[in-house]
């Protein structure tokens, strides 16, 4: 089996619903979706969702690296040889976004070359994975309308709300409201993607003491080395690695420096490969992980649902799994449903995210 064709298909799909956070906002999901077809006839697919505030590539850069770079030197490789492929491609810095989409990709194609579901391979653990629902900046009491709509229509109760504004003051009432409205059982955590100091991290996390926060992700920028590794000593709750850990190297950088002490995993940046090695290495030394959101679609939501269901220390918090709610619409023919505030893996070969071609037509830029 030989790796024969790889398309990189830049996609648009608006927001009915954007999402704003400290460090930028989606009104558009300006994605890629990429194709590998091998010689055999079968193909692998996997979403790339570019972020170019979190890691600097843009939906032109991940077409660009995908086909003029990493194509040329994949073609005529076994999707099997995953670990020449990862050396190949390892030659090129950075670029995450775009080597996971192409790591998720092998594994579809693994999965339906075996005839078996991806989430098997990866570890088959259980079927399924409880949702956390990411809140955007807006007004405290439409975030608590939001919380409670989506808490009754889809059984959610767990919600990362969106922090890292100023005045504090704004984030602060946020957290009161929400957990006066939602009450003492909802699960809810903060994620400033940066848009704090350290210091003003620990006065937040001074005023909204008592409400029951479990975790703060990227409080600040974890380049404030010294500030940052102080509150992550100080703090109560769990200090989350985010933007800061996208490779298993920048994970024992972080834990080792004491500059976070919780862990986020994204398979949309980290591809299986390498999330698996940041998921060992966080489980051998005892710290805690969480699965999030890239503000990803169906078919990226489905690939973080397959890793997530097929570990166990994956599956113990709930994974950020449900922004593609916020879409006016998505490329998956059979789309996702969240039912008692959980989401199913798929019990058919691959990763299961099979397109919609007429939607991918009507979507498609190029
Ligand atoms: C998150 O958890 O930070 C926002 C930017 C990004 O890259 O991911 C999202 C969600
Ligand atoms: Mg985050």
């Amino acid at each position: 089996m030989k790796i024969q064709r790889i398309e990189a298909i830049p996609y648009s799909i608006p927001y009915s619903h954007p999402l704003k956070f400290a460090s930028g906002e989606v009104a558009d999901a300006e994605h890629v979706l990429v194709r590998i077809h091998c010689d055999d006839g079968l193909l692998g697919e996997a979403d790339a969702p570019p972020r170019p505030y979190t890691y600097g590539e843009t939906q032109d850069s991940i077409t660009t690296i995908i086909e003029k770079v990493f194509a040329p030197q994949l073609i005529g490789l076994d999707p099997f040889d995953r670990g020449k492929v990862h050396e190949v491609m390892g030659r090129t810095v950075n670029n995450q976004v775009a080597k996971g989409a192409v790591d998720i990709s092998l594994w579809d194609l693994l999965g339906k070359a075996l005839g078996t579901p991806v989430h098997k391979l990866l570890g088959g653990y259980t079927d399924s994975m409880r949702v956390s629902h990411m809140l955007g900046f807006r007004p405290a009491q439409e975030l608590l309308d939001e919380a409670l709509r989506f808490g009754q229509e889809y059984g959610i109760t767990t919600f990362k709300l969106k922090v890292g504004r100023r005045p504090l003051g704004l984030d602060i009432e946020a957290c009161h409201v929400l957990r006066n409205g939602l009450g003492p059982e909802v699960e809810l955590y903060l994620d400033a993607n940066r848009g704090w100091s350290a210091n003003e991290a620990m006065e937040v996390l001074r005023r909204t003491e008592g409400l029951g926060l479990t975790m703060l992700e990227e409080p600040c920028d974890a380049k404030e080395a010294m500030s940052r590794r102080r509150l992550v000593e100080k703090s109560p709750i769990p200090i989350v690695g985010d933007e800061s850990v996208p490779t298993a190297g920048d994970v024992s950088r972080e834990l080792l420096s004491g500059g976070s002490n919780a862990i986020c995993i994204k398979t949309a940046r980290s591809g299986f490969t390498e999330a698996q090695q940041i998921l060992g290495l966080c489980t051998g030394l005892g710290v805690d992980v969480t699965m999030g959101n890239q503000i990803d679609t169906q078919v990226g939501s489905l690939a973080t649902v397959s890793f997530g269901a097929a570990h166990e220390a994956t599956t113990r918090r709930a994974g950020e799994l449900s922004n593609f709610l916020d879409m006016s619409d998505d490329l998956l023919a059979d789309p996702i449903t969240i039912s008692a505030g959980r989401i199913s893996v798929r019990d058919i070969p691959g990763v299961g995210a099979g397109i919609d071609e007429d939607k991918l037509a009507r979507y498609r830029q190029n």
